[in-house]
């Protein structure tokens, strides 16, 4: 048994996040799921609402103590393995990169979450295709000032040529934006870098489609 314990759900964005950084940090985990819909969703059940009191996915325990929170998550990882870096060069370097994470983690990813999406269904009774609407609205703001940034900073990658935190929130990012049908056309740098990163191993053994609970029909390659 590794030291390390990811509580998480294939199609999950924030736990696709971590997947990410543990494999690019090479760090080997035990994956446990916490399917979030079956049984009314297994993240309401009590024992793992000690794990996580905001009953989200990820988790992850470390020689039995847990974190919450995927990017704190990554930060942590960061400080107990520092290589490869996933926050390079200077002070302001790094600044961008939480700049861009942030983009995602804290405006771009709620907008998204299940929970706000059932919100919609049950109140006011929002459709599969006005939540997608709701979605694609949102996205399209955030994916904007993405792009923006990748114009200033990229390379082969979001900042320059190398892998950077900004990366591990991009790819899942876009594997959600294509989920809820988003128009990803006016971004191009996003697609771009999305594909590049894609060809890494890290990334694509952290695919939704590649986990121990992806359903059969959802099965496939890392595109
Ligand atoms: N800011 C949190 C967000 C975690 C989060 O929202 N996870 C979603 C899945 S991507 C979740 O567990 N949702 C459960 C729900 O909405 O009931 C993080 O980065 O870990």
């Amino acid at each position: 048994m590794s030291n390390f314990i990811l509580y998480n759900y294939y199609r999950s964005s924030t736990s696709y996040r971590v997947r990410i950084a543990l494999n690019l940090k090479n760090i080997p985990f035990d994956y446990k799921s916490v399917h979030l819909l079956k049984n009314g969703g297994e993240q309401h059940f009590l024992d793992y609402k000690k794990l996580n009191p905001l009953e989200e996915v990820p988790t992850l325990v470390h020689n039995g103590k847990s974190i919450a929170q995927s990017l704190a998550v990554i930060e942590y990882l960061e400080e107990i393995q520092p290589q490869p870096t996933l926050f390079p060069n200077n002070a302001y370097s790094k600044a961008k990169i939480r700049q861009f994470c942030e983009n995602i983690n804290s405006f771009l990813h709620p907008l998204s979450n299940l929970k706000v999406l059932q919100k919609l269904e049950s109140d006011l009774q929002y459709t599969s295709e006005q939540k997608n609407a709701w979605v694609q609205y949102w996205y399209g703001k955030g994916f904007q000032a993405l792009e923006e940034m990748l114009i200033q900073f990229s390379g082969k990658y979001c900042f320059g040529d190398q892998i950077t935190a900004a990366d591990v929130l991009l790819v899942p990012c876009v594997f959600t934006a294509k989920r809820f049908q988003v128009n990803l056309d006016p971004f191009p740098l996003c697609r771009k870098v999305n594909d590049e990163c894609l060809k890494h191993s890290a990334f694509a053994k952290a695919h939704p489609g590649q986990q121990p609970d992806t359903p059969e029909s959802e099965k496939k390659s890392s595109s």
